[in-house]
């Protein structure tokens, strides 16, 4: 059902019915391609806000990205259909919307491009997409092969979904000038002040070929004619009907009628893309469709991959997880990490996390975020709920909403930039911040620790608003009285975090006063939330406690479990009693549950989380984000092999059924896994496919610094692996201060022995790490 190519880069599924909702992701800076394996896509470009070229068929409601995206029958997609001029028979490939079989079928997902492969009887017909780097268009190929031994008479129809794209202005027509079929319209607006914002977006679709069709057709409905989408009329003549959209649903359909003699290739190539204006569709056309240009941004697109393939390159027992850590993991941690997510407005939170996986990408892109993140920060040393990337950016959707655990995010992020890099210098640089005045990079941070202490209740409990890491947890605190537990546990690992910081750099001062208020936050979550066996979640406003064993619903929350083993808040015993409690009550064959039992009606005194349906998302799924701190936490508290099973789950296979279960491929890890395993048995397991998570920088860290332990000090490089058990060897290659370490790891007899370019160390710590330089290491792991 799956295969994997030799060096793990590429994905290949063989069946377009056994994961239906299987897919792959391209993006460059300017968009995103969710391409799924029969034939369904769904693309997003910045103008500079998101917006769509290929519509549903009607008026289709506009969101942010969402999980578990339904495909419907006419969801837009990038089809080809085929048929054979002698008998008539017609296909759609890859699948959709005829859904006919055919005799193979391969849906292969590469780093730069994604795919088909399909046998019809003796035809071969490939389709490819990739992207350019710096342009918003789709780059197609498709090919077509008759590996029979007698010619063939056959018609190939590229056709491209374009959809209802305005209910002021919408038309199509083939341009000859342009060589494409071009669909107009009008965004729809009505304030006179929003004309010059909408003159200025790229309101046109464009299908552009390299050769001229032998006809075409413009308009949906023509195309489908009686038979529907399912089995298009237009097929059944034998040229397509040169159809023009008037104020009609627009279609790109193109012909090409051909003989095929026996062996006999053919190739066409397209580009598919929105466009403004005429002028800007006949660059496209002279940049993308010339001789070689296809050749040329392939290359372009392997140089800025290059750009993300991360510090570390290993070789285990385990060659899925190879794979995906070489080379799909680093891949998503640069993709969030390069466009900030596609959106011009991130959360501070996600923004600092995504950097964080740029910590072990591009350290200093990394930094970049923190400067920009700082300059914006509050005068009272609080964080904004998003960081606005351009000066017509403004604050959308969930930013709207006050959070209170922006700041946390700061020392969480940036000390590990300062273990990856050693750049202490830049905590003495000075960063302006909105009112003008200049502050260091440490100065700035310390006063976002001030504002965490300050915004406690009497009890010394951070307050919550409207939420804090958990987006719809926004009725715990509206009132100004409610209290977050996992925020006052997360407040006091962030403050640690920084006292060390403050350590390095001799501030006695801060030590002192920033570790008096972490030691009052421990006190406080001691005195006010341990329920017996685990930390609760929070208080609301009116005093009511949740997230504790008297609860029926939502009785145990993941989070407080994870930041509480981090912030070295549980003592023995009370460790002991986490991992205890979220083992009964949160594991599952998928991974953690973020809470449990999920909730399945709405509890006013927590909010919008518990009316999300239960087991999806916030409510209770294996929410991965949530998964990989639960991990993190698990492998610093010297739990290693309870953090490798978890580790291990959060990847789809290697066997078919978890993959059918799962339903994705193993080329990113999605936001969440369906939980409430308990109460939904049968959608468990499932995936979001959303790209977009947090997940990716945490788990490449953990990859990095927990699990072969290579993790970087104001001293040197640490050597602290944690190789699961039934691993006996391991090898990577570590990137770190621009020298190059070569790692064998073999299990030994004693305890843990490192030695250096064959000279045992008395301690494992590489010191004096000098760039450019290769250095070899040989690991002994404890039996
Ligand atoms: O968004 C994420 C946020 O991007 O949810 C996380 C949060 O920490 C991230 O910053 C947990 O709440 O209902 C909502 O508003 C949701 O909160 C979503 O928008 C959620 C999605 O799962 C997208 O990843």
């Amino acid at each position: 059902m799956l295969s994997h190519s030799r060096s793990g880069d590429r994905v290949t599924l063989h069946s377009p019915t056994a994961m239906p909702q299987a897919c792959g992701l391209l993006w460059n800076r300017r968009m995103l391609l969710h391409v799924n394996c029969r034939g369904f896509v769904t693309a997003q470009h910045m103008q500079p806000e998101p917006g769509k070229y290929a519509h549903a068929p009607f008026l289709e409601a506009r969101t942010f990205m969402q999980p578990e995206q339904p495909l419907y029958a006419q969801h837009p997609g990038r089809f080809l259909f085929l048929r054979d001029e002698a008998t008539g028979q017609a296909w759609s490939l890859p699948h959709e919307p005829m859904r006919r079989p055919v005799d193979s079928f391969r849906f292969e997902v590469g780093q730069a491009a994604i795919g088909w492969v399909l046998g019809v009887g003796e035809l071969e017909v490939s389709l490819t997409v990739s992207l350019p780097v710096d342009a918003t268009a789709e780059l197609w190929t498709a090919s077509l092969r008759n590996a029979g031994a007698a010619a063939r008479r056959v018609s190939i129809y590229p056709c491209f979904s374009v959809g209802y794209m305005s209910w002021m202005n919408q038309s199509a027509a083939w341009d000859e000038g342009l060589l494409g079929l071009v669909a107009r319209s009008v965004s729809p607006y009505q304030r006179l002040e929003d004309y010059p914002r909408i003159a200025q977006l790229k309101d046109w679709t464009a299908l552009l070929a390299d050769q001229r069709p032998d006809s075409w057709e413009a308009r949906l409905e023509a195309f489908e004619g009686e038979g529907g989408w399912a089995d298009p009329s237009a097929l059944a003549r034998p040229r397509l009907g040169r159809g023009e959209a008037h104020y009609e649903t627009p279609i790109a359909a193109l012909q090409y009628a051909l003989e095929l003699g026996a062996g006999e290739a053919r190739q066409w190539r397209f580009v598919f893309a929105p466009a403004r204006d005429a002028g800007e569709l006949q660059q496209l056309r002279a940049r993308l469709l010339a001789p070689g240009a296809f050749e040329r941004e392939a290359q372009a697109s392997r140089v800025y991959l290059e750009g993300g393939r991360g510090c570390l390159r290993q070789r285990s027992p385990d060659a899925e997880l190879d794979a995906f850590a070489n080379h799909w993991l680093p891949r998503q941690v640069w993709y969030h990490g390069d466009t900030n997510r596609l959106t011009t407005n991130p959360q501070t939170r996600n923004y600092l996390q995504d950097a964080l996986g740029m910590v072990y990408v591009e350290p200093a892109r990394a930094k970049q975020v923190f400067r920009a993140a700082l300059s914006q920060q509050h005068e009272d040393g609080g964080m904004p709920d998003g960081v606005l990337l351009s000066p017509e950016a403004e604050q959308q959707y969930i930013n709207q909403v006050p959070h209170m655990d922006h700041c946390v995010w700061l020392p969480v992020c940036v000390a590990p930039y300062l273990d990856e890099t050693g750049d202490w210098a830049f905590l003495r640089e000075v960063v302006t911040g909105r009112d003008g005045q200049g502050a260091t990079v440490f100065e700035r941070v310390c006063a976002a620790m001030r504002w965490l202490l300050r915004h406690r209740d009497a009890r010394g409990l951070s307050l919550i608003a409207q939420g804090d890491w958990c987006d719809p947890m926004n009725m715990v605190g509206p009132a100004g009285r409610g209290v977050s537990g996992w925020l006052t546990i997360a407040a006091a690992h962030a403050l640690r975090l920084w006292v060390e910081v403050a350590r390095e750099l001799g501030e006695a001062g801060v030590v002192d006063e920033l570790g008096r208020g972490a030691d009052e936050l421990a006190a406080s979550a001691q005195a006010h939330l341990w329920d017996g066996d685990w930390f609760a979640r929070g208080i609301s406003d009116a005093g009511r406690r949740f997230g504790v064993a008297a609860d029926e619903e939502g009785r145990i929350f993941l989070n407080p479990q994870s930041w509480a083993l981090l912030a070295g808040i549980a003592d023995a015993d009370q460790r002991e009693r986490i991992v205890r409690a979220v083992d009964a009550q949160l594991d599952s064959p998928w991974g953690v549950m973020l809470l449990a039992p999920a909730f399945t009606r709405m509890h006013e005194h927590i909010g919008r989380v518990t009316q999300k349906f239960p087991g999806s998302a916030e409510n209770g799924s294996i929410y991965n984000h949530a998964a990989a701190f639960w991990i993190h936490a698990l492998y610093r508290a010297g739990e290693g092999e309870r953090a490798w099973t978890q580790l291990r789950r959060m990847l789809p296979g290697p066997g078919a059924d978890d993959l059918i279960r799962r339903g994705q491929l193993p080329v990113f890890i999605p936001n969440y896994y369906r939980g409430a395993v308990h109460q939904f048995p049968r959608t468990a397991g499932r995936s979001s496919q959303m790209f977009n998570t947090g997940t990716a920088s945490w788990i490449y860290r953990i990859l990095v610094e927990d699990l072969f332990g290579l993790r970087g000090s104001p001293r040197g490089l640490r050597v602290d692996p944690a190789l699961p058990r039934s691993w006996s060897e391991a090898r990577v290659e570590r990137r770190f201060r621009g020298a190059s370490f070569s790692v064998t790891y073999r299990r030994g007899s004693g305890p843990l022995a490192v030695t250096l370019d064959g000279v045992a160390l008395d301690e494992p710590l590489v010191r004096d790490v000098e760039a450019g330089r290769r250095y070899a290491l040989d690991v002994k792991l404890p039996a």
